[in-house]
Formats: structure tokens, C-alpha cells, sequence
């Protein structure tokens, strides 16, 4: 497709493919349903609340929110009015969040009531510019100076025109986390968002205006927003939000009880092996399913099929980055080949290459390397990772594939250390160093070992202080306490001693040969 000329402001592309019959539903949350009219009306008064707070364009927003209609709302509106949206991770610590709001020197955070109080804590250790706080769904009573989302909402007259942003310049951000250092800032263009559209939900995924949309990623991930968001209202479908954490119950209480069951589900394969072994896994004629999709790590063969021989419907597997904002290799609806993550995209050049940089052959594992219009522009102040990264029109994923005669890709690792657990990136160095502020941990090495579903799962290998102990359910808890909880390793095993080099480097591929067995 031919990307539009001149200026682009994404929010108002939406909202005009849809003012003719701007009664339709949008969005259906927990609090309940958002047709497309109402979804403009409040976006576009967002966009004037912010300006009114002294908001200007390209200034940064922080997006704390749950999923809820205000996500979208908050977003559309900053895009409307040419202002950044800084959309992070709902999970993360006040330090994270520190972090960010230093960072990104957001001017305006909007945040969920349920998140003060870690907000208000990172507000206090930051060196922040944060001028407002609008807090969406209040569950106390609000600090002075705080907003109240709906009051905000309310005194603002919709923005009457949109900002004349161009294609090209910097739209929204979204953090994407490395095995060391800090989360990197990934600047998108607006456009950006357009391309997944065209390239990936449309005409791979096929949605169309009669979908219910239904994602367990959340709206902060690249895979969320292109779900829940770009790509149900590029066609003018129907969302369904949920705030709670997407455990099986949650999932299949949406599947079955709404009066718009959802057609297409958007999840990980941890989430779907966990439905699978649900007692409460609905019947098949209880849901409305027509297509699901997987990403976030490699999608076992053995649970598609089982999940295609209960439900009757396939899970469409692809990969996808926060870099390059949505799925760039995938199968289709009518060419599944389980087991694979399918073929590129059209529009995505996709490259393997060996250490030199030079293709592999098929059969052959090399460095994933993809070539297309939906890049990140760079990773903000960073421009040594921006350099790794993003190389000359291609940008390097940290995947290892190989391709087969008949061209599907099949995952093969990673090139760099992070693990991917549960859909989500988690630093094994990030895990080890937490564990060894533990009074009673000399060393510590953190691994990703395979359950019995082939699924990644976080272990720790612990060599204790003389004379000291702690249980593994102890160092668990010390771990959740410092970091997001879901970085918690899932095992941890005691060690005499960490296997290591001459020279004192842990080998953890010796700790991985012996998972294996
Ligand atoms: O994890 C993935 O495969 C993915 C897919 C779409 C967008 C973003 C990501 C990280």
C-alpha cells in the first residue's frame, strides 16, 4: 500500500474512517461500552485538557493506565494534539518508573488509581518535570493537585482541529528492556502505526468490521496496542478491555459471558498452555472463536493442536518487536505449518546472517535481521544501542532462526541473553544481581530451562554464604519485593559452587547442559 503524503496524524485517520456511523462500538471494558463517537468526543477533549494543563506539542506524557477505555482515549487524544505518549509496562517498581519519568522528562503523567501509590513513590526519588498527575478510576482520595480523569475530561471542549504532525516524526514511545542497562526509550512515528495496519492486521490477520478483538497482551506491549487498538480500529471492529490480569478464568469469563463474544484472541503460548490445562476450559460451541493468535515467545506445535482439536479453531503464530511494532514474519489463516513462526510478512525483508554479517543458507541458524517501514526511529539518548540495533535500514531482533527449503522460520534462540518468559522479556543479569543483595547469596546464575510444555521458565542456580541459609521460597519473595514480580525465578536450585572459566566467568552454558540432562 501507498503510505499517505503530507501530514499524518493517526488519531485523526481513525476517527475519520469511522464519523459516518459513529454509533458503533469501539471498546467494551469492565465499566462498559465506548462507541467510536464517544472514543473521538473524549480523545479530543483529552487532547484540549492537556493543552490546557500547558501541555505543547511534542512534549511527553507518561501512560500508567490499565487497561481500561481510558487507555485508548489517552492515547488517541495525545496523538490527536501532536503530544508524545509514553505508554509503560502497568507491572514495573518505583524504581522503574523513576526511571522513566526522568527519562523521558514527561511533563503530564496519567496514571490508574489502582498505581498511585508505586507512582507517588517514584515521584519522590525522581528528578522528574511531572507537573500534573490525571488519575483514571480513582480508588482513594485524590493527592492535591491531582486531576480526576472524567472531571478533566469534562471541563475541556473537544480540540477542534487535529495537529498537522508529519509521518515521520516522533509519535509515541514505548520501553523495550536489554539484558543490561536500562530500558531503552523506543521512539515510533506515528506512521508506524499505519504500516502494522496495512501489513499485518488487515491483510495477514484478515480482521474485518464484524471482529470482537480480544487481547491478553496488555496495551503498553507493541503486541497490545497493535491488537487492541491499531488494528480493530483500522477496520472498525469491536474491542474488548480488561483490567485484571489475563489468568484463565479471567480469559474465558470474557470468551462466554459478553453479549459480543470475541471472534479473535490475541495470546502467549504460556497463556494458552495454562487454558489448556484448565478445569474450566469452556466447550467449544460456548465461544465465538474464529482465529487466535500467538506471539511473545515460539508457539509449541503439540499446544496449537491440541487447542485446534478442542476448539476447532488454529492459533496463527508469528513474530514481532517492540523495535519494529508489530509482527514482521507469521503464518496465515490459510497456511499454518505448526511448529514454525511461518514466513515474512510482505512489505518485511527478513535476513539470517552469520557472525560476518553474511546470509546463512537454508538450514542454517543465523541472526534475525528485518527490513521495513514500521521501524523505530531510535532509542531516545542512546545512541550506542540505537547504533546495535538499528543498522542501516535493518534492525538486528537479538532472535537466532533458520529457514527451510520451503521457506517457514523456525525460532532458535537468542542471540544476546535475555529470556522470554510468559511473552515477556526478563534479564537473567537484572534476576542474578537482585538475588546476591541477599544477605545469605554469595553467587547466583539464572537460566532459562524448557517445562515440560517446552515453555521458558526462569531457574536459579544459588551458591550460599558459609554458614548461612535461606529457602528458595525466601529468595522467591526477596526477588518479587525488588523487582517486577513476574521476573521472579520460578526454580531455584542450591549449589556448592557456580561452574567458571580460568578467569572466573560463570559458564552458564554448563548449568544449561546440565537442565538438559
Ligand atoms: O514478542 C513478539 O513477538 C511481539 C509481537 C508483536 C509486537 C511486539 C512483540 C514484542
Amino acid at each position: 500500500p501507498a503510505p499517505p503524503t503530507g501530514p499524518f496524524n493517526f488519531a485523526e485517520h481513525l476517527f475519520a474512517l469511522h464519523r459516518q456511523r459513529d454509533d458503533r462500538l469501539a471498546y467494551i471494558d469492565d465499566r462498559g461500552p465506548l462507541s467510536y463517537g464517544q472514543l473521538e468526543q473524549r480523545a479530543r477533549q483529552l487532547a484540549s485538557a492537556l493543552q490546557g494543563l500547558g501541555v505543547r506539542r511534542e512534549d511527553r506524557v507518561l501512560l500508567l493506565l490499565l487497561d481500561t477505555h481510558d487507555w485508548p482515549v489517552t492515547f488517541l487524544g495525545c496523538l490527536y494534539a501532536g503530544i508524545v505518549p509514553v505508554a509503560v509496562n502497568t507491572l514495573l517498581t518505583a524504581d522503574d518508573y523513576a526511571y522513566m519519568l526522568e527519562h523521558s522528562r514527561a511533563q503530564i503523567v496519567i496514571a490508574s488509581g489502582a498505581l498511585l501509590p508505586t507512582l507517588q513513590t517514584a515521584m519522590q526519588s525522581a528528578h522528574h518535570e511531572v507537573r500534573a498527575t490525571i488519575v483514571s478510576q480513582p480508588v482513594a482520595a485524590l493527592a492535591q493537585g491531582d486531576l480526576e480523569f472524567e472531571a478533566a475530561l469534562a471541563a475541556a471542549k473537544p480540540l477542534p482541529q487535529p495537529a498537522a504532525t508529519a509521518g515521520d516524526e516522533p509519535g509515541f514511545w514505548l520501553y523495550s528492556s536489554g539484558s543490561t542497562g536500562k530500558p531503552k526509550g523506543t521512539v515510533h512515528t506515528q506512521l508506524n502505526l499505519w504500516w502494522t495496519a496495512e501489513l499485518f492486521g488487515k491483510p495477514v490477520l484478515g480482521l474485518t468490521e464484524r471482529d470482537v478483538c480480544f487481547s491478553a497482551a496488555k496495551l503498553y506491549f507493541a503486541y497490545g496496542l497493535g491488537n487492541a487498538l491499531t488494528f480493530p480500529l483500522s477496520v472498525g471492529a469491536c474491542v474488548v478491555l480488561m483490567a485484571e490480569r489475563p489468568t484463565p478464568e479471567a480469559v474465558f469469563k470474557r470468551w462466554t459471558e459478553l453479549q459480543c463474544r470475541p471472534t479473535v484472541f490475541f495470546g502467549a503460548p504460556t497463556g494458552f498452555a495454562g487454558m489448556l490445562a484448565s478445569p474450566r476450559l469452556p466447550a467449544r460451541d460456548a465461544v465465538a472463536l474464529r482465529m487466535c493468535s500467538s506471539a511473545g515467545e515460539a508457539l509449541p506445535a503439540e499446544i496449537a493442536q491440541r487447542f485446534k482439536q478442542h476448539f476447532g479453531c488454529d492459533i496463527i503464530d508469528g513474530i514481532g518487536s517492540t523495535e519494529m511494532l508489530h509482527v514482521f514474519i507469521s503464518n496465515r489463516p490459510d497456511d499454518v505449518r505448526y511448529g514454525t513462526t511461518g514466513k515474512p510478512v510482505p512489505g518485511y525483508e527478513i535476513e539470517l546472517r552469520d557472525e560476518l554479517g553474511a546470509p546463512v543458507a537454508d538450514g542454517e541458524v543465523g541472526d534475525l535481521f528485518i527490513r521495513g517501514p514500521s521501524a523505530a526511529l531510535m532509542y531516545w539518548g542512546n545512541r550506542e544501542k540505537s547504533r546495535e540495533t538499528f543498522q542501516g535500514g535493518w534492525t538486528k531482533s537479538g532472535d537466532k532462526y533458520q529457514r527451510d527449503a520451503d521457506g517457514y522460520y523456525t525460532y532458535a534462540g537468542r542471540s544476546d541473553d535475555m529470556l522470554k518468559v510468559s511473552g515477556i522479556y526478563v534479564s537473567p543479569f537484572e534476576v542474578e544481581s537482585t538475588l546476591m543483595q541477599h544477605p545469605a547469596v554469595l553467587e547466583a546464575a539464572v537460566i532459562g530451562t524448557p517445562d515440560d510444555q517446552g515453555l521458558t521458565k526462569t531457574k536459579a542456580f544459588v551458591v550460599l554464604k558459609d554458614g548461612q541459609q535461606a529457602s528458595d521460597e525466601s529468595l522467591k519473595a526477596f526477588v518479587k519485593e525488588r523487582l517486577a514480580a513476574y521476573k521472579y525465578p520460578r526454580q531455584i536450585e542450591f549449589l556448592a559452587e557456580l561452574p567458571k572459566t580460568a578467569t572466573g566467568k560463570i559458564q552458564r552454558f554448563r548449568l544449561r547442559e546440565r537442565e538438559a540432562g
